[in-house]
């Protein structure tokens, strides 16, 4: 297990002089930033990120994200010019030393939660999802930004955007993710880089976009698209354990052992029902996740992959990027190296 820590970049503020004080630190998890959705990144821009985490002690191996731009997921005609420039990055990302890309293949908005500071009783903030505020809300109002979501877009952008998939049902998604597959993945084995798409959070449609990385039984046919160890998976174990349907440790320890999760997000959840939920501490008891488990399973099955904690709460006073402070991230890298070390160290 590799552990990782994602970087915003030089306005992150959460430092990389930070980054590496925490304990088994071994690469920062970050991607360049100012370059729209599709257009190929300088040379100039990789290397200085190389460059800065390097000259911090820590490894440049892990991108989060390259993302896919939205005329690939609908499988317009343009799509062929971004899929050259999709395995231009993975070239010009593998000469810098890149071993793993993350991506999602979520139409429009990336992750999404209803509430970015709800406080929860030890006076914490956490991010919620209630499913009485998402049918409150309407992203085409303009007036919603959240964390994971392209701010790029104007209201009619948008609007056009949701014109388009309205066409697109999940087969249609599913045969315009296998070809792109079919055209990235030999460029990533060329370039000895593995690809790891991140599950749908929360994985189930929402906005009436479709979604398709949801579930093992979506997973399993994900896998055989393109069947080759380099197409993968980013696991995020709070994406997937947010539904009930998915049974985490059986995934991980099943898609673990067939080598195929590149890249891990542990964070844990804690499920509400009908749909709902609320981010918690790492701490198994904090949430409806068995961290422990997870981690046993991951060890059982020799994982040597990229490990992140994800997603934190806000506290101790820090602010700053939702989800992505210091502390609590801090604390949930320290938890996890702890059940690591602990599983190493005992006789079987
Ligand atoms: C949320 C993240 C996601 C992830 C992308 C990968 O905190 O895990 O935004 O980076 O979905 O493309």
């Amino acid at each position: 297990m590799k552990m990782s820590f994602r970087w915003y970049g030089p306005d992150d503020p959460v430092k990389l002089e930070y980054i590496r004080q925490i304990p088994n630190m071994h690469s920062v998890v970050t991607a360049v930033y100012d370059v729209p959705v599709g257009e190929v990144w300088p040379y100039e821009s990789i290397e200085k990120l190389k460059k800065q985490t390097e000259e911090n002690g820590l490894h440049f191996e892990v991108i989060e994200s390259v993302p896919v731009h939205e005329d690939i997921k609908l499988g317009l005609p343009t799509r062929d010019r971004y899929i050259e420039n999709y395995c231009e990055n993975i070239r010009r990302l593998s000469k810098a030393g890149i071993k793993c890309i993350c991506y999602n293949f979520m139409p429009v908005f990336d992750w999404t939660r209803t509430q970015l500071d709800k406080m929860l009783e030890d006076g914490s903030t956490a991010l919620v999802y209630y499913k009485e505020q998402l049918e409150k809300m309407d992203p085409l109002s303009g007036e919603y930004s959240l964390p994971g979501w392209d701010t790029s877009y104007e209201k009619d952008e948008l609007k056009h955007l949701f014109e388009l998939y309205s066409k697109v049902d999940e087969e249609k998604l599913w045969d315009n993710l296998k070809y792109f597959l079919e055209r990235v993945i030999p460029v990533a084995d060329e370039c000895d880089v593995d690809m790891a798409i991140h599950p749908d959070d929360p994985p189930w449609n929402i906005f009436g976009l479709p979604r398709i990385i949801t579930n093992e039984k979506n997973i399993d046919r994900f896998l055989k698209l393109v069947d080759n160890k380099r197409n993968g998976l980013t696991f995020c174990t709070g994406s997937l354990g947010c539904a009930s349907f998915n049974n985490i440790v059986e995934m991980v320890d099943k898609y673990s052992a067939m080598g195929r999760i590149h890249f891990m997000h542990v964070r844990n959840v804690k499920l509400l029902g009908d749909k709902g939920f609320e981010e918690s501490a790492h701490f198994s008891a904090c949430g409806s996740l068995d961290v422990v488990e997870i981690m046993r399973v991951l060890y059982k099955n020799n994982f040597n992959g990229y490990l992140r904690p994800d997603h934190g709460r806000m506290i101790w006073g820090e602010t700053g990027r939702a989800g992505y402070g210091l502390y609590d991230r801090a604390l949930g890298a320290a938890y996890i190296n702890g059940i690591w070390e602990t599983l190493s160290k005992t006789k079987a």
